[in-house]
């Protein structure tokens, strides 16, 4: 069995585990395709951070509590940065993370594709599944808001870490999606699936951006593959994050029904055919689509699998 995953940052990375154990058990092959919109420019360098959350918590190297960003990390660079009086400073660029910045903006300068380097970075890592970027090219998200008293496009880092998402916030525009080409082997991967998985990741910020790349959602609507989301919503509210924040800007309802109904039922000519989650919101109904209740706390490995198995016995 060939599994294809939508991946954000921390959630996804956190469901890719228990998507990695359960491909391990059944012998399946596991291809994330990652979320690039949240990518910056920041001093000279090229940080990607959904793709580094997922190849450092895939390779065992990420802060488990922060989620995003290396364990046992110093922060050095930032302070003497800050020493300079340089900005942003509101970002926070942890020494062992420079390296791997370092490393993706050398080669990418050198001419190497963002799929080319993300191959490289996880030799080192060894997540166990390939990590495709949607695109090679620049696509980033910014989000239109009212910054004192001015309404203005920001970076969506700007957005999330500095303003934490506490500004008047009109939309969301996926810069670049426009002209976007998916990554080499994403609409392969997509198309050859024999199930693809929209993880429990943010679906405003993290999800949209993969689907905006022109081709991407209909290799996903059109290929043959069933299509079973989880939510990343329990109760009314995100597990962790500002997903509140984010569904809020595109007026659609913080639930489990909510980002269902965003998605879409793919017979009525949404995203889904099968739509996993939690429990507490049983009864949960999506117009056109499977609806199943498990237990969608990722609080382990094992429990992660579980969902996974809930989601290929949904098909
Ligand atoms: P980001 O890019 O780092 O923001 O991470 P993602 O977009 O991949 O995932 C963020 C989403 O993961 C948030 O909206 C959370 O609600 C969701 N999430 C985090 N932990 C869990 C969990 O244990 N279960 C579920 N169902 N969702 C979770
Ligand atoms: N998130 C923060 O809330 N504050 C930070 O200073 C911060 C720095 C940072 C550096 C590298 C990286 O890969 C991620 C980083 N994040 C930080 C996480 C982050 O950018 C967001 O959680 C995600 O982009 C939202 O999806
Ligand atoms: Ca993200």
């Amino acid at each position: 069995m060939r599994i294809v995953v939508l991946t954000g940052g921390i959630g996804g990375a956190r469901f890719l585990l228990g998507v990695r154990a359960y491909a391990r058990e059944v012998d399946a092959e596991v291809t994330a395709v990652v979320n690039v919109g949240d990518d910056l420019y920041l001093h000279g360098l090229k940080v990607c951070p959904d793709l580094d959350s997922v190849m450092y918590t895939l390779g065992g190297g990420a802060d488990p509590e922060r989620g995003w960003g290396r364990a046992d990390e110093s922060w050095t660079v930032g302070q003497e940065l800050a020493a300079y009086g340089v900005e942003p400073s509101w970002f926070g660029l942890g020494d062992r993370d420079v390296a791997t910045h370092l490393v993706r903006t050398t080669m990418l300068t050198a001419g190497y594709r963002l799929s080319q380097v993300t191959r490289a970075l996880a030799e080192r890592w060894q997540p166990g599944v390939p990590l495709l970027p949607a695109t090679d090219d620049r696509l980033e998200t910014h989000a239109v808001a009212d910054v004192d008293g001015e309404r203005k496009a920001i970076h969506f880092q700007e957005w999330w870490v500095r303003y934490r998402a506490q500004v008047p916030t009109h939309r969301f525009v996926f810069v670049g999606a426009e002209t976007a080409k998916p990554a080499p082997g994403v609409v392969e991967a997509i198309t050859g699936a024999d199930l693809v998985l929209i993880a429990p990741s943010n679906p405003v910020v993290s999800v949209a951006p993969i689907l905006a790349v022109p081709g991407l959602r209909e290799a996903v609507t059109d290929g043959p593959a069933p299509v079973v989301g989880v939510s990343p919503i329990i109760g009314g509210a995100p597990v962790r994050g500002m997903a509140d924040r984010c569904l809020a800007v595109i007026d659609a309802e913080c639930s489990a029904a909510g980002v269902g109904r965003l998605y879409g039922g793919r017979r009525a000519g949404g995203l889904l055919d099968g739509w996993l989650v939690d429990p507490q919101d049983a009864g949960t109904v999506v117009p056109e689509v499977t609806v199943r209740a498990v237990p969608l706390r990722m609080t382990d490995e094992a429990t992660t699998a579980a969902m996974v198995r809930a989601a290929v016995e949904l098909t």
